[in-house]
């Protein structure tokens, strides 16, 4: 049977789009990002593919190794974390590593591939002493020859300037959800603070990792807001984690339903054509995650993970499962930008 004219048409996806495939924007309106979230999963993926592909190589993943460098026994209540003092999560808190320490797990790191080497610690804030030895630490990183980054919680301008001195090329903090859904997840820091510190971190010159976690409850209107807000900042993050959200028994969040894997798919592809020149890493949650979902993530522009066995306190797959998946789908490190 031979298709009738109708059928040879080629229907554009989105006819009432106005704006270049992957132009840099900073102008985006909640009505496009939610446009973005109802797409066809074939359009959006096709959409997302298309963006990625002007600015990177599909074929590679950017790796970064996680260490927690202060564990535990944080005074805040985000509600989705096992290093908070106030649940019983069963995790033992750890003062701050050494330097030697860390440098020791930063070899490591880089002899297993990675490529970035990110030190986490359980702070609502560092003090300042706290950041002169996080600031000893990220020269070692450095000497290395690894991409540095750090995630202590709260800065000042001040603290953010000593960092940048140091030879800090990341700062992670993330704005984790929607102003509006914030709240119910966190109430002893605001979204004000975190917007402050983000904005502390950009005028020291240092590069922005930030991002938030999904499968927390949150509506889609809140994935829409999260989005909204990172790709209305006056720069965007040059990386993106988009976290499942990793459930920890104790915690306020433990139980929460699962949300549909093709919905965290979409998140990515919506972070990916909103913020076409960032770096999108799949974040945590990637060891409850089949290959398969973890394939479609990159395939919606995903090209960034954390290798090795754990993030902070948690697991994630070991760097023989992710060479293993990277054979399989042909994918390969990105090198060092350093
Ligand atoms: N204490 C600092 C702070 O909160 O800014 C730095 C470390 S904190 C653990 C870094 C980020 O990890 C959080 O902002 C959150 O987005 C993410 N995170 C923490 N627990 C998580 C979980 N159970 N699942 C997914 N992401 C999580
Ligand atoms: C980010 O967005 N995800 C990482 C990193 N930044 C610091 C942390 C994930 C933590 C998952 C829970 C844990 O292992 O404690
Ligand atoms: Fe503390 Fe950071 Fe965990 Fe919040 S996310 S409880 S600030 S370690």
């Amino acid at each position: 049977m031979s298709p009738t004219v109708e059928a040879q048409t080629v229907r554009p996806a989105r006819p009432d789009k106005a704006h270049a495939v992957g132009a840099v924007r900073h102008d985006w309106t909640r009505g496009e990002v939610r446009a973005l979230f109802a797409l066809p999963f074939p359009e959006l993926m096709f959409e997302a593919q298309s963006v990625h592909r002007i600015t990177f190589d599909p074929r590679e993943v950017q790796v970064s190794t996680l260490l927690s460098i202060k564990t535990g026994g944080c005074p805040e209540d985000c509600g989705y974390c096992p290093q908070s003092a106030r649940y019983d999560t069963g995790l033992t808190a750890s003062k701050l590593m050494e330097v030697e320490d860390v440098l020791a797990e930063a070899r490591a790191a880089k002899a297993a591939g990675a490529t970035r080497f990110c030190m986490g610690a359980a702070w609502r804030s560092p003090k300042d002493h706290d950041v002169e030895a996080v600031c000893a630490m990220v020269e070692g990183v450095k000497a290395l020859g690894l991409e540095s980054c750090a995630t202590l919680g709260m800065l000042t301008p001040e603290q953010a300037i000593r960092l940048k001195r140091s030879g800090l090329d990341y700062y992670n903090h993330n704005l984790d959800t929607s102003a509006e859904f914030y709240g119910k997840i966190i109430t002893t820091r605001t979204y004000a603070d975190r917007l402050d510190t983000l904005a502390n971190v950009r005028d020291a010159g240092i590069n922005v990792c930030c991002g938030g976690i999904v499968g927390m409850g949150e509506g889609l209107e809140d994935r829409v807001g999260m989005i909204t807000t990172l790709a209305t900042l006056p720069e965007h993050p040059e990386s993106v984690p988009i976290n499942l959200l990793v459930q920890v028994k104790g915690t306020p969040l433990s139980g929460t339903s699962r949300l549909d894997p093709l919905d965290f798919v979409r998140t990515i592809a919506v972070a990916r054509i909103t913020m076409p020149h960032s770096m999108v890493r799949l974040s945590a949650g990637r060891e409850g995650m089949s290959d398969e979902v973890q394939a479609l993530c990159f395939l919606a522009g995903a090209n960034s993970i954390f290798y090795g066995d754990r993030l902070l306190t948690t697991p994630n797959p070991g760097e023989d499962h992710d060479q293993a998946l990277f054979d399989r789908l042909g994918m390969l490190p990105m090198p060092a930008r350093t």
